[in-house]
């Protein structure tokens, strides 16, 4: 086919034009950007520490949820906030930071924090231990993640996650 110079001049406009819509929806469309949707994930929660629930401090403490950093660079956690299904609220104090990779324990008594550990600080068990579900909400209030368990479940269901006497698998 032979194409005046005009015609090519056109025809190559509009691949140009085609370009710039593509280029983008191509870019949108990978894995990546999936993930940075939801930087902060939540592991697990150990809700039944084995032995009876006593009303001391350092057996609340052996009760914990765990999250982890999905990203891939640190995430600063300043205002985000894990939820029961009850009234129990934790919020992430100010300056929290949490490194790509790595994971934070939020354990449910009271107790000095480190960089792997926090306090949610309540004098009471959080997690139920015959069922609960956990909400992660980042500082914007947008929930990342529900999981809720009830008892053991060797497999997960459309409903509830997979969980073993002491822990629930999100
Ligand atoms: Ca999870
Ligand atoms: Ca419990």
């Amino acid at each position: 086919m032979l194409l005046s110079s005009a015609a090519r001049a056109r025809s190559l406009t509009a691949l140009v034009a085609v370009l710039a819509l593509v280029a983008p929806m191509l870019l949108s469309a990978t894995p990546a950007q999936a993930a940075v949707k939801k930087p902060l994930d939540i592991v697990k929660v150990y809700y039944n520490p084995p032995g009876a629930d006593h009303a001391r401090n350092s057996l609340r403490n052996k009760e914990y949820i765990r999250v982890k950093n999905t990203s891939s660079s640190t995430l600063t956690l300043t205002g985000y906030t894990i939820r029961d299904s009850g009234p129990w609220k934790f919020t992430f104090p100010k300056g929290t930071k949490l490194k790509k990779g790595k994971t934070l324990t939020i354990r449910s008594g009271t107790g000095k924090k480190s960089s792997t550990t926090l306090y949610w600080g309540k004098p009471s068990y959080i997690w139920n231990n015959t069922g609960d579900t956990a909400r992660l909400y980042n500082a914007k209030g947008k929930r990342l993640e529900t999981c809720k368990y009830k008892g053991t479940r060797k497999k997960a269901t459309k409903t509830y996650v997979r969980s073993t006497s002491t822990t629930a698998y999100c």
